[in-house]
C-alpha cells in the first residue's frame, strides 16, 4: 500500500511514539498553545484520532508569554512501562520552566500532575531498561545521559511516582559533528544500546544520526553511515526531517516518526510548522536503515506492505479533517487551542454558541485574549465563522484571523469605525500595520471567510440573506511564514473578540476551496 506524508499534517512537531500491544500512542510540541501536547492513537501506523491534551490543566504547567512561538512546551517522550504511560518534557521559559515528566495509567484520562526533576537543558527522553534501571537523555551544553531513582507507590488515589535521585550526568556521546546535537532518545536493542540524535538544527540541514554501545552510558560508536535520515541537500518536497524517535510495531517491523517542513514553494518559507512523518526503518549490519529504500530520505509518498494494517473507526477528532464547531455541546472542540494558560471567565458556552468576552486585548498585544484558534493543516483550506455582535463601540472588534504571532497576522473582523458598523481587513506583518478596506455593515451578523492556498490568504464575508461570499481583502502567504516572522510554530486560525462581547455561532474548517 502507499501511504501519505505527514500522517499528521500542520503544526505538530518533534514527535515521539510508543507503543502497547496493538495500540500506538504519539504525543508531539505544543509551545505556547494550551492545551498541552496533543495525544493522538492508532493502530496503523498512518490512520491516527486525537484522544486528548497531555498537559490539559492549568496546575500542570505555567505558559510564559516572552517570545511568542519560541518558548513553552518542547519535544515530549512518550515511553510506555510496567502499566503505566509517562510523558517527559520541557516548559521553556518563565518561572515555572523546567524539566518534568508526568504518568498516567489510561491516556485517554487525566494525566498526573509534573513531577519536576533538576537538569538544564531541553529534550529529556527516558529509558527503562531491561535490569528495572532507568535513565533521563536531555541536551543541554552537549547531550547527556543520568540514571533516576523512580519509585512507584500505589494508594487510595492510584499510582504516585516520585523521583527520589538523579545520578551524575555522563555526556557520552554529542553526534557526528553537526550543529545542535539534541533530542537524544536511548533504546535497547538486541542486546545493544542506541543513542540516536538530531543534527544540523530544526531548519534545512536538519538530520538522524546514530551511536550504539555495549553499555548503556558509553563509550559509543558512531553509525559509519550517519546520517541515517536527511532530506538535506535534495529536490524532495518535504525538507528539514530530522528529531525522530523509533517504534517496533506488532509484527517486528520497525518505523521512525520525525518531523519535517512543507515549504511553500521557492525560496524556501513554510506556514504550516512542522510535520509528523513515518519512515520505514530496516536493519543492516546492527544499523538502522531508514526511507523507503534504505536511502535515508521521507518522500510524501511511500510504498509499503509492512504497515500494520488494523485500521479502526473512530469518533474523535482526526488530525486533517474537516471540522463543523456549533459550540452547542458544552466544551471545548480538541482541536481548539487558546495562547497561553486560559482565563476561562473570557469563554462562555450558551445555547445560542459560544460567547466571546473581550478583555480588551487586541490581536497585537502579546498577552491572553479572548481567543479560540485551531491549526492550519492544508495549503488549501476555507474556513467560516457566524458571528453576532449585539453592542459595539469604537474600540471593540470581533473576527477571524491566520495568526501565527501578535506581530504577525491577517484579519477580517467586524467593528465600528467614525461610528459606523464596518467590517475591515487589516493586515500586520512586523512593525508594519495597516487596515486595508473598510465596508460599511450595519447588520449584527455576518458570515466571515478565510481561505488559504499557497500565494494567498482571502477574506471574504456573506451578509444576512446572501449566499455568495464577498471578497474585501487578501494578503501574500509568504509574509506569515516561520522564515518571515515566526520561530518553532505554524500558523493557526483564531476567532476572537477585543472590546466587545461576540457569539460564535458556527466554525468550519474544510480541506480546499469548495465556493471555488
Ligand atoms: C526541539 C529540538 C528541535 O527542542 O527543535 O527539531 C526544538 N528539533 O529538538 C523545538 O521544537
Amino acid at each position: 500500500m502507499k501511504y501519505t506524508n505527514p500522517i499528521i499534517s500542520g503544526f505538530h512537531p518533534d514527535p515521539s511514539i510508543c507503543r502497547v500491544g496493538g495500540d500506538f500512542y504519539l504525543v508531539t510540541s505544543s509551545f505556547e498553545y494550551f492545551p498541552g501536547l496533543p495525544l493522538f492513537h492508532s493502530t496503523d501506523l498512518v490512520h491516527w484520532e486525537q484522544i486528548g491534551h497531555i498537559l490539559s490543566r492549568n496546575s500542570q504547567f505555567t505558559l510564559t508569554k516572552e517570545s511568542p512561538n519560541c518558548l513553552g512546551i518542547y519535544a515530549p517522550t512518550i515511553r510506555y512501562h510496567e502499566g503505566v504511560y509517562y510523558c517527559i518534557v520541557t516548559n521553556v521559559g518563565g518561572p515555572a520552566g523546567g524539566n518534568f515528566f508526568v504518568y498516567t495509567t489510561d491516556p485517554y484520562g487525566d494525566w498526573s500532575d509534573p513531577v519536576m526533576l533538576p537538569f538544564g537543558g531541553i529534550d529529556p527522553s527516558l529509558f527503562f531498561d531491561d535490569d528495572g534501571k532507568v535513565y533521563y537523555s536531555g541536551t543541554d551544553t552537549g547531550v547527556f545521559i543520568a540514571e533516576l531513582t523512580l519509585t512507584k507507590t500505589t494508594g487510595e488515589n492510584g499510582i504516585q511516582i516520585r523521583c527520589d535521585h538523579v545520578g551524575p550526568q555522563i555526556y557520552a556521546w554529542n553526534g557526528s559533528g553537526g550543529n545542535n546535537p539534541e533530542s537524544p532518545h536511548l533504546y535497547k536493542i538486541n542486546g545493544m544500546y542506541y543513542l540516536m540524535l538530531a543534527e544540523g538544527g530544526t531548519e534545512y540541514c536538519h538530520m538522524v544520526t546514530i551511536a550504539r554501545s555495549q553499555s548503556v552510558c558509553g563509550p559509543y560508536e558512531a553509525c559509519p553511515f550517519n546520517p541515517i535520515l536527511t532530506n538535506r541537500s535534495t529536490d524532495l518536497l518535504i525538507k528539514a526531517v530530522g528529531h525522530a524517535d523509533l517504534v517496533e510495531d506488532q509484527n517486528g517491523n520497525w518505523w521512525a516518526v520525525c518531523l519535517g517542513i512543507r515549504p511553500l514553494g521557492y525560496p524556501f518559507r513554510h506556514n504550516l510548522g512542522r510535520e509528523t512523518l513515518l519512515v520505514p526503518v530496516t536493519w543492516e549490519q546492527g544499523w538502522p536503515v531508514m526511507g523507503m529504500n534504505g536511502d535515508g530520505r521521507v518522500d510524501a509518498e511511500i510504498e509499503t506492505s509492512l504497515l500494520p494494517c488494523t485500521p479502526f473507526e473512530s469518533d474523535r477528532y482526526i488530525p486533517g479533517s474537516n471540522m463543523v464547531d456549533n459550540f452547542d455541546t458544552g466544551s471545548m472542540h480538541p482541536s481548539w487551542n487558546t495562547i497561553y494558560n486560559p482565563d476561562h471567565a473570557l469563554y462562555e458556552f450558551t445555547e445560542n454558541g459560544l460567547i466571546l468576552h473581550g478583555n480588551g486585548h487586541d490581536l497585537s498585544c502579546r498577552d491572553v485574549k479572548s481567543l479560540l484558534c485551531r491549526r492550519q493543516e492544508h495549503f488549501d483550506f476555507t474556513a467560516r465563522l457566524t458571528l453576532t455582535v449585539a453592542n459595539i463601540s469604537g474600540s471593540g472588534e470581533a473576527g477571524l484571523s491566520i495568526y501565527m504571532n501578535n506581530r504577525h497576522h491577517y484579519e477580517i473582523a467586524l467593528t465600528v469605525t467614525d461610528q459606523k458598523r464596518c467590517l475591515i481587513v487589516r493586515r500586520q506583518i512586523g512593525s508594519l500595520r495597516a487596515v486595508e478596506n473598510v465596508i460599511e455593515y450595519d447588520s449584527d451578523t455576518v458570515v466571515l471567510q478565510l481561505t488559504g492556498s499557497r500565494e494567498t490568504y482571502t477574506f471574504a464575508y456573506c451578509g444576512d440573506g446572501q449566499d455568495t461570499p464577498v471578497t474585501i481583502g487578501s494578503g501574500e502567504a509568504q509574509y506569515l511564514t516561520t522564515e518571515v516572522g515566526g520561530c518553532f510554530t505554524g500558523n493557526y486560525i483564531a476567532v476572537y473578540a477585543t472590546n466587545t462581547d461576540a457569539v460564535c455561532r458556527q466554525f468550519s474548517y474544510e480541506q480546499g476551496h469548495p465556493c471555488a
